[in-house]
């Protein structure tokens, strides 16, 4: 695996599980979604990872036109390469997920590489007086439901994001998912270079331990040869795994979807604090941030000039 230049800086600034009333500082509607992603990007943050959120209240939305103003807005204010989730939440159907994404064409989406149990319903309890109502039943639900990611569905979605140009950043919660991922690659339906995801200790995948990152990255090596990856990982887990995964060779990603604490006990009042803080360990490591255009290179991107937004 060619070692990579400089490190790409992610960050995932909202995603479908934390719900307002969790944080203060949780950007919820699409301005404080775009303030994050911006301050996030001025921190250091090659990539933005963006979700739509209803303005009214903050529920997780597949609506085309409120993504469309996220990312629209994004783009005017910086030069971040914005990834536009095809994984949205997981009450949403394939074709809801995966619809902004198509009418946008971004240069970068979320793939999801497989079904899991996507469980945050532990959360409920951190909410005594939720400013929604939404909010606690939406937090217990994800007790029963299954996000749903089918080899029928992969193929559609790799078919629809190569026709648009689209570069598919495989979210990996498990290790099966990798063998999911060298299938669809012996199919024909991934180029170059792989780009993967590690999302690690999400409750229903892989538990967020060092031995279980070089043990994806490892499979991954066998399964699929040459990639490019970069590590997640959820709540207080993230600064301790992404740290690991710089040392392994690997990007990092941070942002208040996957954790709302800068450090334990102490909530983030942003994505960008979360970017700063990674930064500041890639740089003590030696390492090199790479900017937006820089990360369009390694991830082979088509170019900001060539989006539908
Ligand atoms: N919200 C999770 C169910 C993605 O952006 O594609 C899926 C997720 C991954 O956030
Ligand atoms: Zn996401």
């Amino acid at each position: 695996m060619s070692k990579q230049s400089k490190i790409i800086i992610t960050a995932a600034v909202t995603g479908a599980t934390h719900t307002p009333s969790l944080s203060p500082y949780f950007p919820s509607t699409p301005d404080q979604i775009i303030e994050d992603a911006v301050k996030a990007h001025e921190a250091g943050a090659a990539v933005v990872h963006v979700h739509a959120r209803d303005p009214k209240d903050g529920t997780p939305t597949p609506d085309i036109n409120i993504m469309r103003e996220i990312v629209s807005s994004i783009k005017k204010r910086c030069n971040a390469v914005v990834c536009i989730t095809t994984g949205g939440a997981v009450w949403m159907s394939s074709e809801q997920r995966l619809a902004p994404a198509v009418e946008l064409k971004p240069e970068l989406a979320s793939c999801n590489a497989g079904s899991v149990n996507f469980v945050f319903s532990d959360l409920a309890s951190k909410i005594k007086d939720p400013k929604f109502d939404w909010e606690i039943p939406y937090l217990k639900r994800t007790h029963e439901l299954v996000f749903t990611n089918t080899f029928t569905g992969l193929e559609y979605y790799l078919n629809t994001m190569n026709e648009h140009g689209i570069r598919p950043e495989f979210e990996v919660y498990d290790v099966g998912m990798v063998n999911n991922i060298a299938y669809l690659k012996e199919k024909g339906l991934v180029r170059e270079p792989v780009y993967m995801q590690f999302v690690m200790g999400i409750l229903g995948g892989i538990p967020a331990t060092v031995d279980n990152l070089v043990y994806l990255v490892k499979t991954a090596r066998e399964q699929i040869g040459d990639f490019v990856w970069s590590c997640a990982a959820a709540g207080k887990a993230q600064f301790p795994l992404v740290a690991a995964g710089l040392a392994m060779g690997g990007n990092a990603r941070v942002g208040l979807e996957d954790n709302l604490y800068l450090k334990p006990g102490v909530l983030a009042k942003s994505s960008a604090e979360q970017v700063i803080q990674i930064r500041e360990i890639a740089e003590r490591l030696g390492l090199e941030i790479a900017n937006s255009e820089e990360a369009r290179q390694i991830l082979a991107l088509k170019g900001s000039d060539k989006v539908n937004f």
